[in-house]
């Protein structure tokens, strides 16, 4: 979607002259990768599509699980017209209905009535993302309604032995996303009560994470406490204006952290100095709930609200993860898919032309070939070598003077500038007003939004 072509600009360019020593922490290469996706996509599919629930209880029978249309290659295709690079499916929700026939319940797909329980929506999704060139990654709810053995150490080994099955018979897998919602009440096998667990010990999380590791090596592991990716906080698609990439979670007493135990805003922000590169995944959904309701048909977002979703999540650093649900076909509702296209095609009208591109760069200093009109900086750190940016300037030459345009803080992965009135200009300069150790940019580059 975005072209790298940019970041080919030299560093000497940028005011840096030899290569200098990373500062502070730094990404892994599977976090290096991640931050190369942008935009992706969740699906959040089960027997919630069919009852119009957000959370099912998990005493819903099999057999409603029913889609008439299911075609996995029609899903992917629409993601992909928006320009993602993966897709996250919601393998087991909090209801316990699993989408693959797993050995582990027979909660699952194989008792459906979809197919006659032939069907396998994890196989199809994982076959038709790879095909098409997207990733692929799983959800699958720590929280688990419909076990009889939630809340008992017998659970815990029943939820990895799931993870096992997903990341040993699905091929490549890129991210692992377990979610913070756990605990309270369920059918529980029909004990019909309510179980809290200790977000601190019950699930064994390093554990669970040293198998995620040993089977799919690449994956990047998603919680409210990382490893990898972080919550950004909220579920509305936005990382804080200010947004570091690296980050040390609070608990919410203000003691450890746990998934479900966080205190969220920090997410927002992250930890300028944290002690761990732990990006933000800025999740949304593009319809009201994370399920597919008819009544939501209406409430679809418009592409120029992705956009602006765009802006604040990739453009602070994180990655937008938008859900898209299916409905009771196993499509994509209409609405959604035109959401979908005319957002693809807002992004890559817009970044299709660096207009920085032939600029003549010295000392921070880009002089454009003529005149130009733009709306949009891209600022990139070579991360590779740390966040090292606390804050910048940027100026445009205008009338034998230079002009302020643009006061932001933090970088990283990404910074979008989107200035309230275009600026016309043949000269613009970038001016680090504070950093941490040496500025290391790998990108300055000029867009006009479509
Ligand atoms: C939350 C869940 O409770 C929602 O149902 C949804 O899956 C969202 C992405 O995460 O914690």
């Amino acid at each position: 979607m975005l072209s790298r072509r940019s970041l080919l600009m030299s560093l000497p360019a940028l005011g840096l002259r030899a290569q200098p020593s990373p500062y502070g922490a730094v990404p892994s290469k599977r976090q290096l990768r991640w931050h190369e996706l942008e935009v992706y996509a969740f699906l959040h599919f089960t027997v919630n599509t069919f009852t119009d629930k957000e959370w099912g209880y998990g005493d819903e029978d099999p057999s409603i699980f029913n889609p008439t249309q299911f075609d996995a290659g029609a899903i992917v295709a629409a993601l992909k017209s928006a320009g993602m690079r993966q897709v996250i499916l919601t393998c087991k929700h909090h209801d316990g209905f699993c989408l693959w026939p797993t050995k582990t319940t027979e909660h699952s797909i194989a008792r459906s009535s979809w197919r006659k329980g032939q069907g396998d929506v994890v196989k199809e999704l994982s076959d038709a993302a790879r095909a098409q060139g997207l990733r692929f990654g799983v959800y699958l709810s720590p929280w688990d309604r419909n076990s009889a053995l939630y809340g008992k150490p017998a659970y815990v080994a029943l939820y990895r032995a799931q993870l096992r099955e997903l990341l040993t018979q699905y091929g490549h897998i890129s991210e692992v996303w377990h979610d913070g919602a756990n605990g309270g009440d369920g059918y529980y096998g029909g004990a019909r009560e309510k179980r809290l667990i200790d977000k601190q010990t019950y699930y064994g999380w390093p554990e669970t994470w040293d198998l995620v590791r040993s089977l799919q090596p690449d994956a990047v592991i998603f919680s409210d406490v990382g490893p990898d990716l972080r919550w950004v906080g909220n579920e509305k698609g936005y990382a804080n204006d200010t947004c570091w990439e690296t980050y040390d979670p609070v608990g919410l007493d203000g003691g450890a952290p746990a998934p479900g135990s966080t205190q969220d805003k920090l997410g927002q922000t992250g930890t300028r100095n944290g002690s761990r590169w732990m990006p933000p995944e800025c999740d949304v959904s593009i319809r009201p709930g994370w399920f597919w309701h008819a009544a939501e048909n209406s409430q679809v977002k418009t592409p120029r609200q992705l956009l602006d979703l765009y802006y604040r999540s990739v453009g602070r650093g994180g990655a937008l993860l938008l859900n898209v649900p299916p409905d009771r076909r196993g499509l994509l509702h209409e609405q959604d898919v035109a959401a979908l296209k005319g957002f693809g095609a807002l992004i890559a009208d817009t970044f299709r032309d660096n207009l920085a591109a032939h600029a003549h760069v010295q000392d921070s200093v880009f002089t454009l070939p003529r005149e130009t009109t733009f709306n949009i900086v891209r600022l990139r750190e070579k991360i590779e070598l740390g966040q090292r940016v606390d804050a910048f300037e940027l100026d445009a030459w205008q009338g034998g003077i230079w002009n302020t345009f643009a006061r932001a803080t933090s970088v990283g992965a990404c910074r979008l500038i989107r200035t309230a009135t275009p600026v016309t200009s043949n000269r613009v300069r970038l001016r680090v007003t504070q950093s941490a150790a040496s500025p290391a940019m790998s990108e300055l580059a000029l867009f006009r939004e479509a």
